[in-house]
């Protein structure tokens, strides 16, 4: 049997007072010893904040983002070295925000898993098909396509997966628009399949999220779908009864 694992991805959200009044909530909910394993990605410049206030707990946290390079000229970019400093353990890549907005390749996602794995995070790589490529019936060429660029970096020696996987369909992200539990369930079924080709094994065991209005009154229902190991919440994470109630629809 998988684990299960709640993220909560603040986006670009919250100023210092915001992450420990969240953090503290959170660590406050009486879920402790806590299944699922809850992971909050705050900003940057909140890193900080949030690890005084979890370092002694079973709450974990990670970036939003990293860079490919270790170090140097590069303004404004962070090294999954720094990342490491802040105690995070794992990192965000590819969500759709930055593929879209940023311009992210399959080949830059990619090289930021390297990059990741390399630092000994665990990289959340993030992958979905738009409204458009939905409706043209592109939904599984698109997911293969952003799933086998990053499928490669898998590490087949291992007896777990050296990474997540996290479908995020963009026309379901900050919509209220939830894909339904079918929906979700037919495409995290897909991505499974695609990591068998590699292995059995680490497919049997690799934790698929599903992102995209994870709400405290859908969460159950995704979560019960055989290939849903959790979710990756974005605005519902900001709401500390919300992300709660997340929580506790996977426990
Ligand atoms: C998808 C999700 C979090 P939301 O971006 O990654 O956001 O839950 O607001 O749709």
């Amino acid at each position: 049997m998988r684990p299960i694992m709640v993220a909560g991805n603040w986006k670009m959200n919250g100023l210092s007072a915001d992450a420990v009044h969240l953090t503290q909530a959170i660590l406050h909910a009486e879920m402790e010893p806590m299944r699922p394993e809850v992971v909050i990605f705050p900003p940057f410049t909140l890193l900080h904040a949030v690890s005084q206030e979890a370092k002694s707990s079973a709450l974990r946290w990670g970036g939003q983002n990293l860079f490919w390079e270790a170090s140097g000229a590069y303004t404004g970019e962070i090294s999954g070295a720094m990342l490491r400093d802040m105690g995070c353990r794992y990192v965000l890549i590819g969500h759709s925000e930055r593929r879209q907005i940023f311009a992210e390749s399959d080949a830059q996602v990619a090289q930021k898993v390297k990059v990741a794995l390399l630092s000994g995070l665990t990289p959340v790589v993030c992958v979905g098909e738009t409204e458009a490529e939905r409706a043209q019936g592109a939904t599984e060429a698109v997911i293969h396509r952003q799933v086998e660029a990053i499928l490669p970096l898998l590490n087949l020696e291992a007896s777990q997966p050296n990474m997540i996987i996290a479908y995020e369909p963009i026309w379901a992200i900050g919509t209220g628009l939830s894909a339904s539990p079918e929906q979700a369930q037919a495409v995290h079924a897909f991505i499974r399949g695609l990591v068998a080709a590699y292995s059995t094994q680490l497919a049997k065991r690799l934790l698929l999220l599903y992102g995209g209005s994870v709400k405290g009154n859908n969460a159950a229902a995704l979560f019960d779908q055989a290939d849903i190991d959790g979710g990756l919440v974005g605005g519902a994470s900001l709401q500390v009864g919300e992300f709660i109630q997340i929580c506790r629809a996977a426990e």
